[in-house]
């Protein structure tokens, strides 16, 4: 028998290979080269072909009353549609909704991972169709880090910097005696990047760095947020008080003159009025470690230690995004910067701060010397946008205004949703608001490979086919490599790739020849190879025609030379190497921010409280503090139904971590189904007794898929433990306007009764 060359593919947590046996996927292999392969490449040929979409499909309600506000979404009949008739009709919904509304009318902002294809990047194929069509109106910033984005812009200059620039793991492993990481860095998040990792090299590195004796300090609610063999020292602080912790810091630094005086007057701007405030001039109320200890529940002698012990030693301050996807959570992202400042070793290798060390592989990973060309774009003539994480609060106020940072904005009135490659009934925040706000457009179109629930709630389901049926190019941010994605094995029913479905809709609109370029979907992977390789050449590298790439799979690119640490040139000389901010330098006070007049958001890093903290008034109603993250077992809502997400159910729920103390106070034991409440919603989960929490303190990560008890309710009993029927859907600040689905309040008690059964992985029935 002949070798089978192995099918080349990947994903956003890793390149692998795929066995296939009489046409069906059977197994998967990490990339030889890879050191520390993901664990998520044990959903994939388990959960690929779960609930999937094998025709287009309307809904009954739109299908025979038309277009319009419809609160049976999410609970009505489905009907199947032929290609060409599914594809007329949205085509013609198009047409009228442009014409009668005009382009800002249609909202295209579709957010959301998709796969590491970058040819089929289902955002960049709906930009390219929209920007043909004449525009839609689409999101700017993202629901990982959009209020630490808009705070690095103001504060540094430049957020983009930050993290591509980010001081490498090498330099931080040679280099820094001691990482304060406030969030944890826990191997799940660091295996992870968007377009795909081929190497996990960073615990490595972080082994490294500890057997050279570098010191990890983890600021954090949740002890096991870190690989245990790094011994690091966990200081358990609440959620939401990281700022108080870092104020604390700052005033030790300053009360015992431990600050570096030069570097701030050589690269800091508003120095004074930040330490006004430290101090508790501006106030009266100084920040100090016993004011620190009242808010984050940590041991003032221990704030006093560590500051010492920063001052003392080359100390990198990390950030990572979780702490910023809450409320206010511009002002932990500013006060590390101003902390770090405070120490003067900014610029300096394996000191100064960071921002997403421990949120995702590309953080710190060594920037490649090309990057990787992405399909072609349009411009968009419309120029109406949403701050992302809006999209409920727009569908609800059309026309209203709305603060973004510094500017007045009005929401534009959206009637058709088209999403592509996201999942709002993962990624949003209270889903019960969601679904009031999805009832109130004219159309929702939806191209999904999956039964999600925001297929469940759409008018029309485009099959969309999944990366393994069909040809791509995977190229990770700041990966080093290029990965061919082979086909693998065929589409279920009639899926098609998001190319084709927008190409199908591109020619009914008369813009199918410019969309499509009269290319096949090989010929447009050839053609992006290509200009990879005229980028390589120009920069002095060779690199294989396309075919001998497509055989090898995967191909590496050069690195960049030398060390990258973080505002080097900046330190070495700021009046030559001047930031983005208006004082070209970094802003301890920025007059920009302050002149918004936010009380929100004012112009220096401040303690602010949050709605959902154990202060709230709330609190009384809802006292456990739930800690809503990204979670381990999977990316995203990404594959639940998948083997290694299974294997972390209880009784087929998803996981809630309860300290021991909080579950016995409530008659709860370990394996028991409970309900998870607030006056938002409600879900069931599975508890998990750990002390690995503080009490008072719960776990529910996000990503379980939505399955409502009734969807016919207005606030339906999720039965499988879908953490966004909780949260609250609120702004950052009118600054950033980011997501803060991260933590809210809640209560726990025992289920009682029989168990619904799960059916969230079931294809609706349909006619
Ligand atoms: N409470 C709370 N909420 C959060 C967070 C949190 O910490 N707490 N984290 C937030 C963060 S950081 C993020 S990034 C978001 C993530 O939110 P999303 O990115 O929306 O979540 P995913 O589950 O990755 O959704 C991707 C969808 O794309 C589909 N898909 C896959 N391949 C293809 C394809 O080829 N074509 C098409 N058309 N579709 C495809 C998948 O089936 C899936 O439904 O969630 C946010 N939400
Ligand atoms: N396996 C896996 N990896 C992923 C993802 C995934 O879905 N699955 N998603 C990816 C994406 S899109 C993103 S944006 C990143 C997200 O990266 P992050 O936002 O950094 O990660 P999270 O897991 O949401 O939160 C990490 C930890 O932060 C801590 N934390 C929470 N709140 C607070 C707080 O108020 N203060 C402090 N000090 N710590 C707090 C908790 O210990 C929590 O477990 O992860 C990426 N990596
Ligand atoms: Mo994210």
């Amino acid at each position: 028998m002949g070798m089978v060359a192995p099918a080349w593919h990947s994903s956003h947590w890793g390149a692998y290979t795929a066995d296939v046996e009489r046409g069906r996927l059977v197994g998967v292999a990490p990339h030889p080269a890879d050191p520390a392969p993901s664990e998520l490449l044990g959903n994939i040929v388990s959960g690929n072909g779960r609930a999937r979409v094998t025709r287009p499909m309307a809904r009954r309600g739109w299908l025979d009353d038309g277009p319009g506000t419809d609160g049976r979404r999410g609970a009505d009949d489905w009907v199947a549609l032929s290609w060409d008739e599914a594809l007329d009709r949205v085509a013609a919904e198009l047409r009228r909704v442009i014409d009668e509304h005009g382009n800002e009318s249609v909202y295209a902002g579709s957010y959301g991972w998709a796969s590491a294809g970058r040819f089929h990047h289902p955002q960049s194929q709906l930009r390219r169709f929209y920007g043909l069509l004449g525009g839609a109106t689409t999101s700017v910033g993202t629901y990982s880090n959009h209020a630490a984005e808009l705070a690095l812009k103001h504060v540094v200059g430049s957020a983009e910097d930050v993290w591509r620039g980010a001081t490498s793991w090498e330099v931080i492993a040679r280099d820094t005696e001691l990482l304060v990481s406030f969030g944890g860095l826990p191997r799940k998040n660091m295996s992870v990047v968007p377009g795909g990792v081929t190497r996990h090299t960073i615990p490595g590195h972080l082994a490294a760095g500890r057997r050279r004796g570098m010191e990890i300090v983890v600021v954090s609610p949740i002890a096991d947020d870190v690989d245990s063999g790094l011994d690091a020292t966990w200081l358990a602080a609440r959620p939401g008080s990281d700022v108080a912790v870092m104020l604390a810091l700052c005033h030790v630094l300053v009360a015992e003159g431990l600050h570096d005086r030069d570097f701030l007057a050589r690269c800091c701007a508003g120095v004074e009025r930040f330490l006004a405030y430290v101090l508790g001039d501006a106030d009266g109320m100084p920040k100090t470690p016993e004011w620190a200890h009242d808010r984050s529940g940590i041991r003032a002698g221990e704030l006093r230690a560590l500051a010492r012990r920063m001052a003392s030693r080359r100390t990198m301050v990390n950030t990572t995004w979780s702490l910023q996807r809450a409320e206010h959570g511009e002002q932990p992202v500013w006060a590390s910067i101003a902390l770090a400042a405070l120490l003067g070793q900014i610029g300096l290798p394996g000191g100064g701060f960071g921002n997403g060390y421990g949120s995702m592989a590309d953080v710190g990973a060594t920037m490649s010397a090309v990057r990787v060309p992405a399909l072609p774009s349009r411009p968009d003539p419309t120029g109406s946008t949403i701050p992302v994480a809006r999209f409920a609060d727009m569908l609800l106020h059309p026309g209203q205004p709305y603060d973004f940072d510094g500017e007045r904005r009005t929401y534009p009135h959206a009637r058709l949703v088209h999403w592509a490659g996201g999942n709002p009934f993962h990624h949003h925040q209270d889903l019960n608001r969601l679904r009031r706000a999805l009832a109130r457009t004219d159309t929702i179109v939806v191209q999904e490979p999956h039964w999600t629930a925001m297929a469940r709630h759409a008018d029309v389901v485009f099959p969309a086919s999944t990366t393994l049926e069909r040809e791509d190019l995977a190229a990770g941010r700041n990966d080093g490599w290029v990965v061919a994605m082979h086909k693998v094995v065929d589409p279920p029913g009639e899926a098609r790739s998001d190319h084709a479905i927008l190409a199908g809709l591109a020619d009914r609109l008369g813009v199918g020849a410019e969309f499509t370029e009269s290319r096949s979907e090989r010929a447009w992977l050839a053609d992006l190879y290509e200009r990879l390789v005229r980028r390589l050449e120009r920069f002095g590298a060779s690199a294989p025609g396309f075919d001998v790439f497509w055989r090898e799979g995967a191909l590496e690119l050069p690195e960049r030379e030398g060390d990258q640490v973080l505002l080097a040139d900046f330190r070495a000389d700021p009046e030559t190497h001047p930031l983005g901010t208006p004082s070209g330098r970094l802003e301890l006070y920025s007059e920009t921010v302050a002149d918004f007049g936010y009380d929100d958001a004012p112009g220096h890093a401040a303690w602010l409280e949050s709605g959902e903290s154990p202060s709230s008034p709330r609190a009384e109603r809802f006292p456990l503090l739930l800690i809503a993250n990204n979670p381990a077992r999977r990316l995203h809502s990404q594959l639940d139904a998948g083997d290694h997400s299974q294997a972390g159910k209880v009784q087929g729920r998803e996981p809630i971590r309860l300290h021991p103390a909080d579950a016995a106070g409530r008659g709860i034991a370990d394996g028991d189904v409970v309900r998870v409440f607030n006056d938002r919603g409600e879900c069931l989960a599975g508890a998990v007794l750990d002390g690995a929490l503080s009490p008072g303190i719960a776990q529910l990560s996000t990503g379980a898929w939505y399955d409502p008890l009734d969807p016919a309710d207005e606030r339906p009993l999720c039965v499988h433990g879908n953490v966004n029927v909780l949260t609250r859907d609120v702004g950052t600040s009118r600054l950033a306007q980011g997501c803060t689905g991260q933590t809210v309040l809640v209560d726990v008690a025992r289920h009682e009764g029989p168990l619904p059964p799960i059916r969230a992985y079931e294809a609706p029935d349909t006619s």
